[in-house]
């Protein structure tokens, strides 16, 4: 199960109470106060960890409680504090008070944290109360009640690269192929219900590494009416909401005889109605399946009437794949903090005659050519 947005209640462990008592030794009958304060209750934290990929692991439990502080004791012993409790979650999920509505914290990289209720303080004893005009004081405190509240944990997956398209257009089949990722791919509609992430390795044939691994998200297929909840595409949309670059995968020859250049049109569109935000971010065009008849001259017809950069791949022959990885590359690395070299661009095929054996038309299904130089995805 893939759990992407939970609600939970959390509450702070409250205070000890602080203790009421006098000290009752042989020799010293009017032994002064010494009632210890109590301990503090524990924080509930929210930490950002490795070990997760989303939140199905909240999932089931509501309420979730700190422990209390000890109440302080006679002989001024102080009462011991409650353990805080800390609440794993992926890097990546945004924590926000469900009332109030704001954002607590976006905990990005792992080991980022956040108290979302504070413990309550331990009471003070009647030690506490001594002084010069009162030495035998019968004032103890409460602890106080630990911080309460509704959080709301929302994940957006945390990726350099999206890559968005109707179902079917081959987005899964990709991502399979430049990384180790193993999603399923299928020639239904709507294969991937939840998103998957891949690590992009880029290696030269000598096994140097060109560019620092780079995160790439696969989100199930968006339709027309995305925007406002149509299919399962908006409720993921959020996840390449944080991604610097998107890949628009759009079928070159469409099974079902639609226009592909009417399709691009058509997520474009949900995208500016989802968030003008995220339709201004950069986007590669890129028609897929081009090992189908008809793809290149589609593709160099998209290109015309869009008057733009048009790129074509082949999951199954991996045609255009080394050179759609260098756009990413050479994209990314212009972005400040990510220092990676742009490796020198694989040649393009001259003809359709030059890919390896075994490409050919409509080869869905067919065991993928292995793409020379291309590696290590994880
Ligand atoms: N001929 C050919 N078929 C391909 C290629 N890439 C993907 N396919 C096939 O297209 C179908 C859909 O591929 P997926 O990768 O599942 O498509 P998707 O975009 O992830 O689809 P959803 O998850 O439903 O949104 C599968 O049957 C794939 O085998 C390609 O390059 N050439
Ligand atoms: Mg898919």
């Amino acid at each position: 199960m893939f759990v992407d947005r939970v609600t939970i209640f959390v509450s702070g462990g409250s205070g000890g109470d602080g203790c009421l008592s006098f000290r009752r030794e042989k020799y010293a009958p009017r032994g002064g106060p010494n009632g210890g304060d109590g301990g503090n209750g524990g924080n509930v934290v929210v930490r950002a960890s490795e070990g997760y990929t989303n939140l199905a692991h909240l999932s089931h439990q509501r309420h979730w409680r700190a422990e209390r502080g000890e109440h302080g004791e006679g002989s001024d012993r102080i009462g011991r504090g409650g353990e805080d409790l800390v609440i794993d979650v992926p890097p990546g999920t945004l924590i926000l008070d469900r009332d109030r509505g704001h954002v607590l914290r976006d905990l990005k990289a792992p080991g980022d944290q956040v108290i979302v209720a504070r413990g309550g303080r331990g009471g003070h004893g009647n030690a506490y109360f001594k002084s010069a005009t009162n030495r035998a004081p019968h004032q103890v405190e409460k602890g106080s009640a630990g911080e309460q509240r509704w959080i709301v944990l929302e994940l957006k997956v945390i990726a350099d690269v999206g890559l968005i398209g109707l179902p079917n257009a081959g987005k899964s089949t990709l991502l399979s192929r430049i990384s180790r990722a193993h999603p399923e791919i299928a020639d239904y509609p709507f294969t991937t219900k939840y998103p998957n992430l891949g690590t992009v390795v880029w290696a030269e044939p000598s096994g140097r590494q060109a560019h620092p691994p780079f995160v790439v998200a696969d989100i199930p297929g968006l339709i027309e009416g995305a925007h406002a909840g149509h299919g399962l595409g908006h409720e993921f949309l959020r996840h390449v909401e944080r991604t610097s670059l998107l890949v628009h995968l759009v079928e070159a020859v469409p099974l079902d005889d639609s226009d592909p250049l009417q399709n691009y049109r058509t997520i474009r569109n949900e995208l500016a109605q989802y968030s003008p935000a995220l339709a201004e971010r950069p986007e590669l065009l890129v028609l897929t399946k081009m090992d189908v008849t008809g793809a290149e001259p589609a593709r160099r017809r998209i290109e015309r009437e869009l008057d733009r950069e048009v790129l074509g791949i082949s999951a199954v022959t991996g045609q255009g794949i080394p050179q759609l990885i260098h756009r990413i590359v050479a994209w990314l690395r212009e972005r400040p903090g990510w220092g990676g070299e742009v490796p020198a661009a694989p040649p393009l095929p001259a003809r359709h005659n030059d890919l390896p054996q075994g490409a050919g038309a409509g080869a869905a299904g067919a065991a993928p050519v292995p793409i020379a130089g291309w590696g290590t995805g994880v």
